[in-house]
């Protein structure tokens, strides 16, 4: 069984995790009315990643004999001034994330809470791969914004030949 407060801090982030679903399905559906298809078929995919983060969590909480509460979840933005601050808006989203993972860490190795401490590596490997796909993306818009659209282009290119070459 959990101590109170550790289930407590999990159930913490079994609503971070849902508010993530609803923040990036919201962002889906922003995405659609720009004509945003690419964009809107990222976020509503990754808005599902975040409900099966959330019921990891939800599970272990109720598999470790404590009860999962659902709380209340936080309405999410919806509209953005332009791409980039949406993408910036969901870096700075994701490093809070990794933040909250990072303090109940913390929290378990310092009350031994091993098997808790175990259980979250998971959410460290996840957090550290999706920080890296977001700043992937926020990089590319920010070479947009600066309307190096030119550049963009041709890296896409290059990427594009350099796989279709690596096989020959
Ligand atoms: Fe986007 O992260 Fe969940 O954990």
């Amino acid at each position: 069984m959990l101590s109170e407060k550790i289930s407590k801090m999990l159930n913490d982030q079994v609503n971070l995790e849902f508010y993530s679903s609803n923040m990036y399905l919201q962002i889906s559906a922003w995405c659609s009315s720009k004509g945003l298809e690419g964009g809107s078929h990222f976020f509503y995919k990754h808005s599902k990643e975040e409900l099966d983060h959330m019921y990891k969590l939800f599970n272990y909480i109720n598999d470790s004999g404590n009860i999962a509460i659902i709380g209340k979840i936080e309405e999410p933005p919806k509209s953005f001034s332009d791409f980039y601050s949406m993408i910036e808006k969901v870096y700075k989203h994701e490093q809070h994330v990794t933040k909250q993972i990072t303090t109940l860490i913390d929290y378990c190795l310092s009350n031994k809470d091993y098997t808790t401490f175990n259980f979250l590596q998971w959410y460290v490997s996840e957090q550290h791969e999706e920080e890296k796909l977001i700043k992937g993306i926020l990089d590319k818009s920010l070479m947009v914004q600066k309307e190096h659209i030119g550049i963009y282009m041709i890296d896409k290119y290059l990427s594009k030949i350099s796989r279709d070459t690596t096989s020959s």
